[in-house]
């Protein structure tokens, strides 16, 4: 397959004066005309008239009203044009309701919707379907469907069509058509200036009453973008449709938000506090896009962390605002760690801005995202508040309605503050989670902090240069008081050292409080002082890290060192359980371990071979150390978070929640689960229900209370996604590959729809010892699946071939099992481009 490079862009040789499309739908036969004014680009000097087109039946082509016959080809179609404005007109058929790769136009449970990003629009109609040819559009549909919705604002409806005209020039893959049997949920918001706009959630009838939450996260984030950004919304409507099938979470379309049901509904019966949060946090996310993403977008898809890292920075701050700004950065860095760590450390690592690639659908990665999101942080703690906030004004001022380049983002930095940012740069083209190693000195009350900065080899990049990285420490003094409050290190050279004078003892320092950097900090320390972090740090992510890092070492010496739980870990622990004056998510998260994953990674890394079946027994016991340790305050911590009166998925009671499930977890593991089939019996939210099933499921498989979930959900689509989740990824490892198989052959197994496929093999590959099952079992039914997923869709399919991404770090046996399977997965007769380049990558 064709590679294509961020170095060989090169302009579209027409720009685009208006669209105008008109749908006449039908299943199996919609037929789309199209009527584009093209003229010719002065910035251009080719003339090629090259439209994107795939799997469409030309119908009809015509240029200034006169019938042509341009060459076609299963990648579009070429023409000879004149060299002066023309008119371009096609009619093509196309074929909603085979569509199951779910981009372009296609249908999930008898509605029409579309998923133009990243290049579906050429699956509608012939365009040059690029983000830097933006144009404004209007789109006539006609169907029988009560509902008929696209882009920007209505013009015209009646019976059977309905007309909508977006006067906000926008590339094709923000477009969106959107045509079904729907009922509202409306609403409306005053924006600051005064504009009335209409607000509507549109979902299938029976959801009516899971729309509440999300149409109020939606307002509190019109208003923070107001209030924060300076950004107000630009259209008299805003409307978000919930669909079943979708292969993302949700898509940003001018206007018209569409959204996978599991990432907008929400009731407190069906949907966790962990539900509501990412609901909050992805409808603000999309919301944000219609500045970072719609008005200014990128020039190119190597510019994708403009928007993505940009947005997601956004929604990040946006939950700090609305939740705890502590709870959040961990939970943040978290996922950070779990998936673009990960992908920074293996065979798929690239730079956020990558360089090159095969199908632009591989690369909406963690890397893009949420690296993309870092950076925009470290550079806002470089510049300062006030800074970023001058600099993001000028962007929006200086290149709204235009397609954008990382050039033109730091540039924006460099004319606000003065700064060079060429160094800075280095983090959108350099791959790889670089390693900080600290030394310390203390010497006549001067302390000096040595770092020393390196980042390994990743694919196609073997040299690295330095970074700049922004590096935040507070000092405390043996007492536990803060003796130097945080301030920023700028580390710009490989090596470099930072002085501290006039202290009376030698501190204990805390270093990338907030994870001020997406680095690997390497020092060498004793478990004591990370307890004395853990007590005393003011900064609350290193306190947690401190926390953290001990369960860890703990953990990787039972392995290693054939060690057993400390007391230190668990007096440290205990410490944090007991403490009642802190916030109950944050001893929740002090509470949970790390997960099976990162210890792999950290014995990896160490030099060892990771043992799946023997890190699962070690996490068990610590778990039993846990509980047994606190076994005299578990019941009373478990009762005081017990909350009086109706379900709210605000921060407080959720956080409560946290903390009683985790209690409940170890609870369960000394009472045999009577506390938790008494809540599984009372629970009236879905939180409560899950909590106690997955207690049950590890102490007897949950039978019982697993046949009544499904009795009580069965007509539920979103909740039984979590019951197929729920078996596969808590399964005992021996059990695991078994219990997967047995749920595909579930009448309700429908492998076709991404959020039930992901559900159940994800949460087999996330069953780190059951997916890595010594027989090879798992990689094969694993396999098995993506080969046929691959043939209906190849973008979901892709993105679940990234677990066995970190196969090199297993014994040789597996890793010969695992490359067999990756082997017979690309030796697929017709396999799909983008499963064709993971796979490829993830073998090197
Ligand atoms: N643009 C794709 C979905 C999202 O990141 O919002
Ligand atoms: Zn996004």
């Amino acid at each position: 397959p064709q590679k294509i490079y961020l170095a060989e862009y090169k302009p579209f040789p027409f720009l685009i004066d208006g669209v105008e499309l008109n749908f006449d739908l039908a299943p199996r036969a919609t037929r789309v005309k199209s009527k584009i004014n093209f003229r010719p680009n002065p910035d251009s000097d080719s003339r090629e008239f090259f439209l994107h087109g795939e799997n469409l039946k030309l119908i009809s082509a015509k240029i200034d009203g006169k019938e042509i016959s341009p060459e076609v080809t299963d990648l579009g179609l070429t023409a000879d044009v004149p060299n002066a404005p023309f008119v371009f007109e096609a009619e093509v058929e196309i074929s909603p309701e085979t569509n199951t790769a779910l981009e372009g136009l296609y249908m999930s449970g008898g509605m029409y919707c579309t998923q133009c990003e990243a290049e579906g629009f050429r699956k509608i109609t012939y365009y040059p379907d690029r983000p830097d040819v933006m144009a404004t559009f209007k789109v006539r549909i006609q169907g029988s469907e009560s509902v008929l919705l696209s882009n920007g604002n209505p013009v015209e409806q009646g019976e059977g069509f309905a007309e909508w005209h977006d006067p906000w020039p926008k590339p094709a893959y923000l477009f969106a058509l959107v045509a079904g049997n729907l009922v509202a949920h409306p609403d409306s918001f005053t924006t600051k200036s005064g504009k009335e706009v209409e607000l509507n959630i549109y979902v299938r009838p029976g959801d009516e009453g899971k729309c509440a939450f999300g149409m109020e996260a939606l307002k509190r984030s019109m208003t923070w973008d107001e209030e924060v950004y300076g950004r107000e919304y630009d259209l008299d409507i805003f409307n978000i449709v919930a669909v079943d099938d979708f292969n993302m979470g949700a898509m940003e379309n001018k206007g018209l938000n569409i959204f996978n049901s599991s990432c907008v509904l929400a009731s407190p019966e069906t949907a966790t506090d962990a539900n509501f949060e990412r609901i909050e946090g992805i409808i603000a996310h999309e919301y944000f896009h219609n500045w970072t993403g719609n008005r200014i977008t990128c020039r190119d898809w190597f510019q994708l962390c403009l928007k993505e890292g940009l947005t997601v920075f956004r929604d990040q701050q946006f939950t700090s605002d609305m939740r705890s700004r502590a709870v959040k950065r961990i939970d943040d860095v978290i996922t950070l760690r779990a998936r673009q760590f990960r992908e920074d450390n293996g065979p798929l690592a690239h730079p956020v801005r990558p360089e090159s690639f095969v199908e632009i659908n591989n690369f909406y990665t963690a890397t893009v995202y949420d690296k993309g999101a870092e950076i925009i942080g470290m550079l806002k703690r470089l510049v300062g508040d006030e800074n970023y906030k001058r600099a993001l004004s000028l962007y929006f001022e200086r290149h709204d309605g235009e397609a954008a380049t990382i050039e033109d983002w730091l540039k924006v930095f460099e004319d606000t503050t003065g700064r060079d940012l060429s160094q800075f740069a280095l983090w959108y083209s350099q791959a790889g989670t670089p390693r900080l190693k600290v030394s310390e000195a203390f010497e006549d009350g001067t302390y000096i902090l040595t770092f020393k900065q390196e980042t390994p080899p990743t694919p196609g990049q073997s040299e690295k240069d330095p970074r700049v990285i922004p590096i935040a420490v507070g000092l405390l003094n043996p007492n536990g008081d803060e003796v130097r409050e945080t301030c920023v290190l700028e580390m710009t050279e490989e090596e470099q050292s930072f002085r501290f004078s006039g202290l009376a003892a030698k501190p204990i320092p805390s270093i990338l409080r907030e994870f001020s950097a997406p680095v690997i900090l390497e020092r060498e320390t004793t478990n004591a002082e990370r307890a004395f972090l853990l007590a005393h740090d003011t900064d609350p992510f290193n306190k947690w890290e401190a926390g953290r890092a001990l369960a860890k070492d703990t953990i990787t010496r039972m392995l290693t060192e054939d060690r057993t739980v400390g007391s230190d870990l668990l007096d440290a622990i205990s410490k944090v359980r007991r403490d009642d004056s802190l916030d109950p998510a944050f001893r929740a998260l002090v509470l949970a371990l790390p997960s099976a994953d990162d210890i792999a990674q950290t014995l990896f890394d160490a030099g060892h071979t990771p043992d799946p079946s023997r890190i699962h027994t070690a996490l068990e016991t610590v778990a039993l150390s846990y509980a047994t340790h606190l076994q005299d305050v578990l019941p009373k911590i478990y009762a005081d978070m017990h909350i009086d009166g109706p379900y709210s998925p605000d921060a407080e009671p959720a956080g409560k929640r946290a903390l009683q499930g985790a209690v409940l977890s170890l609870l369960s593991r000394l009472d045999g689960g009577n506390q938790a089939r008494a809540q599984f019996a009372a629970a009236d939210n879905m939180t409560q229900q899950l909590q106690a099933l997955a207690c049950l499921l590890r102490i007897d498989r949950g039978r019982e209370q697993l046949a009544a979930f499904e009795e009580q959900w069965k007509d539920d689509r979103l909740v039984m996604d979590k019951w197929f989740n729920l078996q596969t990824a808590l399964a005992a490892p021996e059990a695991a590959v078994q219990t997967t198989e047995a749920l595909t052959k579930h009448a309700a197994f429908d492998w076709k729809n991404p959020n039930r496929f992901r559900a159940t093999l994800g949460g087999l590959t996330g069953n780190m010892a059951g997916f890595h099952s010594p027989d090879g079992s798992g990689y094969r039914l694993v396999a098995d699946w993506l080969i046929k997923l691959d043939a209906a869709n190849p973008q979901t399919t892709a993105r679940m071939s990234t677990c066995f991404d970190s196969w090199r770090r297993y014994d040789a046996d597996r890793q010969a099992l695992i490359k067999a399977e990756l082997t017979r997965i690309l030796e697929t007769p017709k396999l799909s481009r983008d499963t064709t380049e993971m796979v490829t990558r993830i073998l090197g």
